[in-house]
């Protein structure tokens, strides 16, 4: 009997985003993929969960995992964010520390950047934000992290504009295992419709509200009904604290509850392309991230 050896050029792997709070990671995950996937805020902690997006390039299949933001996490819900975070960078087969270049290298980053050194995995180490910061101070910065760390490319991009990421896809596709492709061509994400729906209305929020109550906060997706005139019904409630906070949220004479809906509206029907019908709901749950059943909802491991 002959043996046929089969033919696998194909290339297929995990590519985990990984850096502190605030680094660009999911503006990074939605330019790889060319699709909004990830919510984006200017503030940090942002992502609280792992998300996959899928990309390809040079016949390669990408699949991006973007992460919660790593830092010296304290409470329940930031230990179970940092948790997911780590483990997203030890299932990865490749690993890209992304790096804000406008501030100097934070003790989070050194921390990752010292955490990854033991691991047998590819990493790449990329100084995001260049469109705005002078180029001088990213060598210094560079050389820094390279003594700490140990890297197999330092790269300079802006997830911004796009500047240095074909650069990124060339480097990643080299390094790939030779696989064959996990998802289909048209394949974007792993991430529901109800997720989705969920975190547009936390970024409305996040981008609303501000010191902790963005913090004391989650979203969830309570209800989908499918209408037969083909737009959507979707209820969502808001999980707050405290009752002075549902007071803040729902604002005089249901403002802020008002606008944050009109957004998260606007901005799902472009993503679903149909109407979209959008019924939100405030609640007061005290002590909801010391419970387990939201941590499901949020796509989170429970830790102790
Ligand atoms: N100028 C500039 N701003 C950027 C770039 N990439 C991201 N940003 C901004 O940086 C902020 C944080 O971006 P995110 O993508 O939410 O960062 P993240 O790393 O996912 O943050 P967490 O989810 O909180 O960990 C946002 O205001 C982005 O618009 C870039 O290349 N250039
Ligand atoms: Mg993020």
């Amino acid at each position: 009997m002959t043996n046929v050896a089969v033919s696998t050029s194909s290339k297929c792997g995990f590519v985990a985003l990984i850096g502190a709070p605030n680094a660009g990671k999911s503006t990074l995950l939605n330019a790889l993929v060319g699709s909004k996937i990830a919510i984006v805020t200017h503030k940090v902690q942002t992502t609280r969960s792992r998300l996959v997006g899928v990309a390809i390039h040079n016949e390669s299949q990408m699949i991006f995992v973007d992460t919660p933001g790593i830092f010296t996490a304290n409470k329940r819900l930031e230990r179970a964010m940092v948790a997911a975070a780590w483990e997203g960078a030890n299932d990865a087969d490749i690993v890209v520390l992304l790096v804000d270049a406008t501030c100097k290298i934070s003790d989070s980053t050194k921390t990752i950047a010292e955490g990854l050194k033991g691991s047998s995995k590819k990493t790449i180490l990329a100084f995001n934000k260049i469109d705005i910061v002078e180029r001088e101070k990213l060598l210094a910065m560079s050389k820094q992290l390279n003594d700490l760390g140990s890297f197999e490319e330092t790269l300079m991009i802006s997830a911004k504009t796009g500047n240095g990421l074909d650069m990124l896809r060339d480097k990643i596709t080299a390094f790939l295992p030779e696989e064959p492709w996990l998802y289909p061509e048209d394949h974007l994400t792993d991430i529901t419709e109800r997720m989705l729906a969920s975190e547009i209305t936390r970024e409305k929020f996040f981008l609303r509200f501000h010191e902790e109550l963005p913090y004391a906060t989650t979203i969830e997706t309570e209800r989908w009904k499918e209408l037969k005139d083909g737009s959507v019904r979707v209820e969502q409630v808001i999980y707050v604290e405290r009752d002075s906070q549902k007071m803040i949220v729902i604002g005089k004479g249901g403002r802020g509850l008002k606008a944050i809906g009109k957004q998260a509206r606007e901005e799902l029907e472009t993503l679903l392309d149909r109407k979209v019908h959008l019924f939100i709901f405030v609640k007061v749950r005290k002590g909801w991230s010391d419970d387990k059943e939201r941590y499901l909802n949020m796509g989170l491991q429970w830790v102790n």
